[in-house]
């Protein structure tokens, strides 16, 4: 099988090595004793996410028990099994890695990118019988929402969840909605639809339906901007979910005040607001965050910048308000990869997202000094689920002509789904 990265990865190395490496802000602990314990000890069911506060839903998949061979293989045995069966699959496969993803699994991926990049970078291989996305679930869903109804989309451990995405379920949204829709039935019409919902690509193929029909889009991190100003031109407001620090950030630096962005906390009246602030609003952020982004803060870029004068401090939009004014810059996973590769002078890198990218580029760049804002490493351990042990056990079901672990987005809600995605597409400046 041909290996075609949307970013290589052949500079790899473990987060502990990297973080050795570098040795720069020395860290201090992991934010989770999951990441300490054996990977076959997560707990069957669906997440938590990157913390340990966050709450598991209930009715999400669950992953059975796999065969103990794979919980025995020492990693030289799962390699070379894991190498053995992508050679026999050869075309019938192709696997996505995750920019967050744990090295010991992205050295196995065809693609390595962001998760709207994978889902499409998978329609380049028109012989791929099976996706497997070595991501999220909300991720494999999207690959299953735009892939053809012969693929079988397949993630590897079920337990892969997204926190922030299961901060906006169906229910509360759709009780959102109904409010909303009372609230501005009398409003003078001016052609415009009171409010549009947007939602981040963070988040399940429900709500990419919901927003579908009912006249809204999806955004990710690279083009939320352009995906409000749609928004905009066609609605007096907009509802955006799950995630309300990528919504505040876009829409104040569109010059948006933030008292017309009220906070929607589910399940309470009017989303804890009174009528006058839901009359007066712009954008209606939903009480949804990134566990993994959440934990920077301005006191880190301060002390970076004392540490190392004349660094370039750049984070991720799902980071709170804080950090993101006090930061040079903002941007998606996209973005931080290519202004790092697009530096041509030597250059001091503090960057605010998740550690297994950082310590990825790290490695691929070692003209820079690259490293992570938060000294206490904090993986994204959802994603981290995916041990080479479970990609072993689906790639081998594969080649004996079985698919396990598949996801299957329902009939309903795909093509509803996949208009909320061509809005986000036909958008694009
Ligand atoms: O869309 C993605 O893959 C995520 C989670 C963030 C980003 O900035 O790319």
């Amino acid at each position: 099988m041909n290996s075609h990265h949307i970013q290589t990865a052949e500079a790899t190395g473990s987060v502990a090595q990297n973080i050795a490496q570098l040795n720069l802000l020395a860290p201090e602990s992991t934010c989770s004793t999951d990441l300490a314990a054996s990977p076959w000890d997560t707990p069957a069911g669906y997440g938590p996410g990157a913390s340990q506060e966050d709450q598991i839903p209930s009715g999400y998949p669950v992953q059975s028990s796999i065969p103990e061979e794979y919980l025995k293989a020492s990693d030289e045995e799962l390699d070379a099994r894991i190498v053995a069966a992508k050679a026999t699959l050869g075309d019938k496969a192709v696997i996505l890695g995750h920019f967050y993803q744990r090295d010991e699994v992205v050295k196995y991926a065809d693609f390595v990118g962001d998760s709207f990049q994978l889902a499409n970078a998978a329609l380049t291989r028109d012989k791929a019988e099976a996706i497997v996305f070595c991501g999220v679930h909300f991720m494999a869903e999207t690959a299953d929402i735009l892939s053809r109804e012969d693929q079988a989309v397949i993630l590897p451990n079920l337990a892969a969840g997204c926190s922030m995405a299961d901060m906006a379920d169906g229910p509360s949204v759709q009780q959102c909605w109904e409010e909303l829709t009372a609230l501005y039935k009398d409003e003078e019409d001016d052609g415009r639809m009171p409010v549009i919902p947007v939602t981040y690509m963070n988040c399940s193929a429900e709500l990419k339906a919901f927003v579908g029909r009912n006249g809204g889009l999806v955004c990710t991190s690279s083009n939320a901007a352009t995906v409000l100003e749609w928004a905009f031109e066609r609605g007096r407001r907009v509802l955006f979910f799950p995630d309300q620090h990528l919504g505040r950030n876009t829409a104040k630096a569109m010059g948006i005040a933030l008292e017309q962005m009220p906070m929607w906390t589910p399940r309470k009246a009017l989303g804890g607001n009174d009528e006058a602030i839901m009359h007066d609003a712009k954008v209606i952020l939903w009480h949804g965050f990134c566990s993994v982004h959440k934990r920077f803060n301005p006191a880190q870029i301060a002390k970076a910048r004392q540490e190392f004068p004349g660094v370039r401090v750049i984070v991720h939009p799902e980071c709170p308000m804080e950090v993101v004014d006090a930061a040079d810059e903002a941007g998606s996973t996209d973005y931080i990869q290519k202004a790092i590769a697009g530096a041509t002078e030597p250059t001091t890198f503090a960057i605010g997202t998740e550690i297994n990218m950082v310590n990825r580029l790290a490695a691929q760049y070692p003209q820079h000094t690259i490293f992570c804002l938060d000294p206490v490493i904090c993986p994204c351990s959802t994603m981290y689920r995916i041990h080479p042990g479970y990609l072993a056990w689906v790639l081998e079901e594969l080649v004996a002509g079985r698919v396990v672990n598949q996801i299957t987005v329902p009939k309903d809600q795909q093509g509803d789904a996949k208009i909320a995605l061509e809005r986000m597409l036909a958008a694009k400046p």
